[in-house]
């Protein structure tokens, strides 16, 4: 196949067009560059639910970092292009390429020692938060991350225990998805300790991989509407995995 050399660059940048979760801000504090997160090295998404990079990305970057969580704080993860930010000043495609509509979660897991490095696997996921796509906006939770220049802000639920956990923030993006195995999933897990004195336990669970399948109505999905646009056609979309817990 004949390839011109402007289809070969839209290629090539579509297919670089995507972000990595590298940093947290704790009420609007910012803890650094890839300070206290497991993360991968560069911004190639997870296109297999099954594989074990769905836990918190390639294996990348560790920190012997443990950032403090009170209940209630004020928690951003910042997306950008590339480690570092833009790709170049300019970089259209900072914090993420706008072709790349979907949700981005945040999950908690417990753990012993959040600082350990090793394996991430047998750890007993619960959803505290999401932002999936808005009806009548039609606006999805990447859109919100672009307007928000590459952060997501939520707060961090009240009842949480004290402890240790890592908090494995997914950003899903769905513009391929249409086909099984399109979707692109980018995730890192930050290493945090909570205060306070919550005691919620979840009642239920998931793992990673496992959580999601390939064919989920949510994973495997044509999200254009009827004019072509991304907008599921203004119907309500849920994300993959559970529903956030409540406190
Ligand atoms: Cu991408």
């Amino acid at each position: 196949m004949k390839l011109s050399f402007a289809s070969v660059l839209a290629y090539t940048l579509a297919a670089e067009a995507h972000c990595i979760f590298q940093k947290v801000s704790i009420n609007a504090k910012d803890s650094g560059s890839l300070t206290g997160l497991r993360a991968p090295n560069n911004n190639n998404p997870v296109q297999d639910v099954n594989s074990n990079n769905m836990i918190c990305g390639a294996p990348g970057s560790s920190s012997q970092t443990v950032l403090s969580v009170a209940p209630g704080d004020r928690i951003g993860a910042w997306w950008q292009h590339v480690i570092g930010g833009a790709q170049f000043a300019g970089d259209p495609d900072n914090p993420i390429a706008k072709s790349h509509k979907g949700p981005v979660m945040a999950y908690l897991a417990k753990v012993d020692n959040a600082a350990s490095a090793g394996t991430n696997s047998g750890l007993k996921w619960f959803k505290i938060w999401e932002d999936a796509f808005d009806t009548s906006s039609r606006k999805w939770g990447v859109d919100n991350m672009i307007s928000n220049n590459g952060w997501t802000y939520f707060n961090f639920p009240t009842c949480i225990a004290p402890g240790q956990y890592l908090l494995r923030m997914e950003t899903i993006a769905l513009h391929s998805a249409k086909t099984q195995g399109g979707a692109q999933f980018y995730q890192s897990c930050a290493q945090i300790n909570v205060s306070g004195s919550g005691s919620f336990t979840a009642g239920s669970t998931v793992s990673f991989p496992g959580a999601y399948k390939a064919n989920d109505p949510s994973i495997l999905i044509n999200i254009y509407g009827p004019t072509g646009s991304p907008d599921n056609g203004g119907k309500p979309y849920t994300a993959p995995g559970p529903a956030p817990i409540t406190c």
